[in-house]
């Protein structure tokens, strides 16, 4: 026998209209999840699907003048390819509850619960939630409405099949108290043990008239309820029945994805089929939180569904990955907005990450000739830096934290920025090359753990990141985080930006929000008084080697500054020429001189340019 499995699952959802980035959001996850475990080494089986049978599919395929298995076959290709496809949703297995396969095993469930008194037939008699397909008795309802969506509900009375789950309901309880980690975040958890408190009716699982589900064996006016049917697809995934091997090295399912809404129904009935069944629960069901549109949850039904392949399409696949993972807490609800997820993109990925690719492989280009070279003395914070980040981000990913887990790899993005600043390799390719060696490997090395640590989330990112380090494979396994010296030697590609920054005007999005304290009055702007200046002489300071020492005439007098441009300029070059001087600024005292005021400069990307006039104007004319 094989090692045991790994298996995550999302829920499988209904084809009864094209998914939107709700559904984007835990089959993301999910994936980032699979890709995780899989770069640990382990085996994993990862399955999504779809729900295919039921009321609500039945009425749209009404609708649409076509019968449901046409309907749904048509929307469940369109989720496979493009949707899935594009998003890189990287399943096993695609368990769609219309094939034999689950038939099989739901009818098998089903005549085994009857043989044992678990299901009986008897009356139902009342409310039914078509858009969440859920039975609800008098007693649940809310103003009359469905208690977990507000939705009217319809009156069912008919002959049905139950399902004894009053039985379990003492055991169910308990095994939620005796188990922690089973249901998580522990909020669903404290309410699951609220809901159990108030006692369990037996479920009905069956309906007739329908004609467009499972037929219950031996009785084939009823059809079998679309949950029992639909819960019942992570045994079927699993191998149950078809292939007792890989079943007994998948079951239990280690992870079962889902949104909050239906954690009920995977904490406490579908465990109850388990029990019923003598068959192992779950490790951990995690029921994540909604995207909202405002304030309202984002749903086929409420129409204002977001199409995660127009996303695509304006941004790039990494893009909305990245926002639908990095942006909201795992667990809790957030608004989804297309400014916010241009905001992400431009800061996290494109400023960040993509300034510090394009500078370190700029600078090796430069200082290296190209060559990422062997590290040199003196001290290494980065490759701390690495460790610490990589032990964060293997700790979020294990709690689910997939938010956090983004976090730590952005962090170590910004500690290596402001390890260029700190270090200004351009200065060390002057005066000292064994330091600049450290500095450029040591960057180029937090780039390729990088690219590691983005695996599990960015389908086209690290790719074209290594390809940039001069590495042609893809990550293969975790370990690979580890800090080390694998780059000395590679010859590094230069390649176009990482991310090129989104304009949101040309997107025809509203522009980022400014808030009110960073936006700044013209008056304010006005209260720095700019002039035009010109250096009359320069010379270096001795000791300190970024700083130049220089005397310019602003139209009144000569001023001294000092200046950190050293590694930019040599002295000689500079006089005469004509600079923008900041003249009103508290003086301040720099290596004993005392400095009285600042002169503009541009920079990015270890580059520095002093800003200057176009065309000559007499020293102190007013810039504005
Ligand atoms: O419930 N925010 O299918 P479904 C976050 N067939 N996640 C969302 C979301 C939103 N606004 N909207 C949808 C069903 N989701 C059943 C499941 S499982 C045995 C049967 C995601 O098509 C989230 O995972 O209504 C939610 O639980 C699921 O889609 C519901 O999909």
């Amino acid at each position: 026998m094989g090692r045991s499995v790994y298996y995550i699952t999302t829920p499988i959802y209904y084809p009864s209209d094209n998914l939107h980035i709700g559904h984007a959001y835990t089959t993301v996850a999910a994936d980032a999840l699979a890709r995780y475990h899989r770069l640990k080494g382990e085996a994993v089986w990862f399955v999504t699907g779809t729900d295919e049978h039921g009321m609500k599919i039945k009425k749209r395929a009404e609708e649409a003048g076509v019968s449901p298995q046409a309907f749904v076959d048509q929307i469940v290709a369109f989720i496979r390819d493009p949707l899935w496809k594009r998003l890189g949703i990287s399943y096993d297995d695609f368990i769609r509850t219309t094939e034999p396969r689950h038939y099989r095993v739901v009818q098998h469930l089903f005549t085994r619960l009857q043989e044992q008194g678990d299901i009986y037939k008897g009356t139902y008699e009342g409310w039914y939630c078509l858009p969440d397909e859920t039975f609800w008795p008098e007693s649940k309802l809310v103003n009359g409405n469905c208690p977990d969506c507000g939705r009217p509900v319809e009156r069912v009375r008919q002959e049905s099949y139950f399902f004894r789950l009053s039985r379990y309901q003492e055991r169910m309880r308990r095994y939620i108290l005796d188990h922690p980690e089973f249901i998580q975040p522990v909020s669903r958890r404290n309410e699951m043990l609220g809901f159990l408190e108030g006692g369990l009716e037996d479920l009905s699982i069956s309906r007739t008239g329908l004609g467009w589900g499972i037929p219950v064996p031996g009785d084939p006016e009823h059809v079998i309820y679309v949950w029992f049917d639909a819960l019942a697809n992570y045994l079927t995934a699993a191998g149950y029945l078809s292939d007792p091997e890989r079943f007994a090295r998948t079951w239990p399912a280690n992870l079962h994805l889902v949104g909050k809404e239906i954690v009920r129904f995977h904490t406490i009935i579908w465990p109850i089929m388990l029990m019923a069944l003598d068959l192992p629960l779950p490790e951990r069901v995690f029921g994540h939180g909604w995207l909202l549109i405002g304030e309202t949850k984002m749903s086929k039904s409420r129409g204002n569904a977001v199409d995660p392949l127009a996303l695509i399409d304006r941004y790039g696949v990494d893009a909305v990955r990245y926002y639908l993972l990095r942006e909201v807490p795992f667990g809790a609800d957030g608004s989804y907005t297309e400014e916010a997820l241009i905001l992400r993109t431009n800061v996290d990925l494109a400023n960040d990450l993509g300034n510090l690719l394009h500078r370190t492989v700029a600078m090796v280009q430069r200082f290296a000739d190209g060559i990422v070279p062997a590290p040199g003395s003196g001290p290494r914070p980065l490759a701390e830096a690495c460790a610490e980040a990589t032990r964060a981000w293997e700790a979020a990913m294990d709690r689910l934290n997939l938010s956090d887990a983004l976090s730590a790899a952005n962090g170590l993005v910004r500690v290596a920025n402001r390890f260029i600043e700190d270090e200004q390799p351009w200065a060390l390719a002057r005066r000292d090359r064994d330091r600049l060696g450290t500095v450029l490997h040591d960057l180029a090395e937090t780039l390729r753990v990088l690219s590691v640590l983005l695996t599990p989330f960015l389908l086209e990112a690290p790719g074209r990141l290594r390809a940039q380090l001069g590495l042609d494979a893809p990550v293969s396994a975790m370990g690979e985080a580890a800090f080390g010296t694998t780059l000395v030697g590679r010859t590094v590609r230069p390649g176009p930006p990482l991310f090129p920054r989104i304009d949101p005007a040309a997107e025809g999005a509203p522009p980022a929000p400014t808030s009110d304290e960073a936006a700044l009055d013209i008056a304010d702007f006005r209260r720095v008084d700019l002039r035009v200046a010109t250096v009359r002489a320069a010379s270096v300071v001795e000791g300190a080697d970024r700083l130049l020492r220089l005397t310019v005439f602003d139209g009144e007098r000569e001023r001294t500054i000092v200046s950190g441009i050293r590694a930019h300029y040599r002295p000689e070059e500079l006089i005469g020429r004509q600079v923008v001087l900041v003249a009103n600024l508290k003086p301040a005292v720099l290596r004993g001189i005392r400095s009285e005021g600042m002169l503009l400069a541009g920079s990015a990307g270890g580059e520095l340019a002093l800003v200057t006039v176009d065309r000559p104007l007499p020293d102190g004319a007013k810039v504005q």
